[in-house]
């Protein structure tokens, strides 16, 4: 439709401002200017405005209307979180969740957000990629006073785009950042431009250093992080994630790492960067993908069609962020006779001979080696934690990579989860591991098969 009459029917439907909406979403950036006229718009409702995102492993924060506006309340404050099953650690989070839960609001919605302080610091919050006015950008210093402890904060501007948006402290940032006080804050379109996809999943990637058998993070390490989250979760603690084959699917990602840039990977399928938090990336700029880099302090909306039936890794590609709590002081084991290290190790803990040893060539082996220190616990895996004498164990920690799959151990932790596509899925099942179509799993080389190419052994 020319964008002309596309206005002029939305202007005669639904008032001008609406119509400043669909011209503004052919074009990017797409912002509505200062003097919009947003009361005129009703708060945006589930379900009736918007298909609500899915947070894995999250939530979204409730809101009521009050005179036409949209009030939330953050509670920052100390939070017991669990990473995974086995990993522990006391963080920052608001509203009992580590991350915070996931604002989401319509276009034209104008929003008050009260913020309380049940820090024993002061903090402050920073709506990251909102254009709104200076005083509500909530940077400690600069554009307000920090909110003391016990202290309650007022919010309100409104909401003049759209897309995937982050908040987060902006006080003492290392710190309390480090420490978790973040969340997810997405807009939906008033008028949207392409039709919403089916799914629509949001993530918040966030690293951590959690040194073995520690209570808290360590928000002086500049290097050296050892917890790579989805949504404050690190694989096996990763929900994963559905489509039926044919659907569209959303992937929003925000990126608050301190340090980390994150290149992430989907496979099974190819995907565009539909917007960023800068605005919608026009059709005609996009590209296709199967990894793109999420820089720190950035979102991206990956899109794609569920079409490939299967469970598929996504994950970020830098191999050491898809481990947890790795020892980097290790010495290189690659190449070397493990049987050396099986009998050191048999002298030492005499437990160990008692369960039988046999040291790998890799963390892959190493993983689900009973018994070393630095890989005990392996939630999902029973064999493993059933051999593993608990004396051996140091307490709150995880295995360095992975855990049990269908066809043994997946060597990967850290930033990964599964995507399953299936061709149905039906309400309320656990869906279990695909099962392969007969003959479509790679195996063993049958010698016929060999002989029949010439593969000479
Ligand atoms: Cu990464």
């Amino acid at each position: 439709m020319n964008p002309n009459r596309r206005h002029l029917l939305l202007g005669a439907s639904a008032g001008m401002v609406a119509g400043a909406f669909a011209r503004s979403a052919l074009a990017a950036p797409r912002t509505l200017p200062q003097d919009a006229d947003t009361a005129s718009l009703r708060p945006g409702e589930p379900g009736a405005d918007y298909q609500p995102v899915i947070t894995p492993n999250g939530t979204a924060l409730p809101f009521r209307i009050v005179d036409g506006h949209k009030v939330f309340h953050l509670i920052a404050g100390d939070v017991e979180h669990e990473f995974a099953p086995g990993l522990r650690a006391h963080c920052y989070g608001f509203n009992g969740r580590v991350h915070g839960p996931t604002i989401e609001a319509v276009e034209g919605d104008r929003v008050r957000i009260y913020v309380t302080n049940r820090l024993s610091v002061p903090t402050s919050i920073h709506w990251h990629g909102l254009v709104l006015p200076n005083g509500m950008d909530g940077v400690g210093g600069l554009t307000q006073r920090p909110i003391g402890p016990g202290e309650t904060f007022l919010y309100q501007f409104p909401l003049r785009q759209h897309g995937t948006y982050m908040y987060h402290s902006h006080h003492d940032e290392m710190a309390q950042m480090a420490m978790g006080l973040m969340g997810l804050f997405v807009i939906h379109p008033r008028v949207p431009a392409e039709p919403p996809p089916e799914r629509d999943y949001a993530y918040l990637l966030s690293e951590w250093k959690i040194a073995v058998g520690a209570r808290r993070p360590d928000p002086n390490e500049m290097m050296d992080f050892n917890v790579l989250t989805l949504n404050a979760r690190t694989a096996p603690g990763t929900e994963h994630l559905l489509a039926r084959v044919g659907e569209r699917v959303r992937l929003r990602i925000g990126n608050l790492s301190a340090m980390s840039h994150h290149p992430i990977h989907l496979h099974g399928h190819n995907f565009h960067i539909t917007a960023t938090d800068g605005g919608i990336v026009p059709p005609g700029a996009r590209w296709p993908e199967v990894t793109a880099l999420v820089p720190t302090g950035s979102t991206r909306d990956f899109e794609f069609t569920a079409n490939e039936p299967g469970d598929w890794p996504l994950h970020c590609h830098m191999t050491h962020h898809v481990m947890t709590q790795m020892g980097h002081g290790l010495p290189i084991l690659e190449g070397t006779d493990p049987s050396l290290f099986d009998e050191a190790l048999e002298r030492a803990v005499p437990a160990y001979a008692a369960m039988g040893s046999g040291m790998g060539h890799g963390m892959g082996d190493m993983s689900t080696m009973p018994g070393m220190p630095a890989m005990p616990g392996m939630p999902n895996s029973g064999a493993a934690q059933a051999a593993t004498p608990t004396a051996l164990v140091p307490p709150n920690q995880l295995a360095m990579v992975g855990t049990r799959g269908p066809f043994g151990f997946i060597t990967m932790g850290g930033m990964f989860t599964v995507l399953k596509v299936r061709h149905s899925l039906p309400e309320g099942q656990a869906v279990g591991w695909y099962e392969h179509p007969k003959g479509t799993v790679a195996t063993r080389a049958r010698t016929m098969d060999l002989e029949r190419d010439g593969i000479d052994l």
